[in-house]
């Protein structure tokens, strides 16, 4: 295909208008899958995904992201090639005090409600990390569900707001 120069100039001069607008970085941090599902459309929205930054030599840390499916769904698993292990935690209070527990059915998604996972609640557990976490860079998350395909969401390393 060969662009008229009209057609070129003018796409040049929408780039000069807004600076930035057009190698503006792709938010890598949330993404979306729509299927097709018993004859409707499901679709499902990751967003703001991130991970704290592990202090050196720590074995695990944690992920946390918002999500959203417009079906009843759940959440099934949780991988990742920086860690041995992902999971999904919960947080309960047990003795007066409160623990991670792991969640081995899963995280249900109501159809069409948004769950957030945020510090001292559920959160994405890695364990056994084959290196830190490192504030600027971004852990490639991949989660399974029970009615959709898979997703792959990079999560950006950085501190709590
Ligand atoms: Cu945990």
């Amino acid at each position: 295909m060969t662009m008229k120069p009209t057609v070129m100039a003018l796409f040049l001069a929408a780039c000069a208008a807004s600076i930035g607008a057009c190698n503006r970085e792709p938010d890598k941090a949330s993404t979306k899958t729509v299927v097709e599902k018993d004859g409707a459309k499901a679709v499902v929205e990751i967003k703001t995904a991130w991970c704290r930054p592990s202090p050196n030599g720590a074995q695990a840390g944690a992920c946390y992201l918002t999500i959203k499916s417009s079906v009843a769904n759940r959440i099934t698993g949780l991988a990742t090639p920086l860690a041995t292990e992902a999971a999904i935690h919960d947080m309960t209070m047990a003795n007066g005090m409160m623990t991670m527990t792991p969640m081995p059915d899963g995280l249900p998604l109501e159809a069409g409600k948004s769950i957030e996972l945020a510090p001292g609640g559920k959160h994405l557990m890695l364990v056994g990390l084959t290196g830190p976490l490192v504030e600027g860079t971004s852990v490639p998350l991949t989660l399974t569900f029970s009615a959709t395909p898979a997703m792959t969401v990079q999560a950006a390393v950085r501190q709590p707001e």
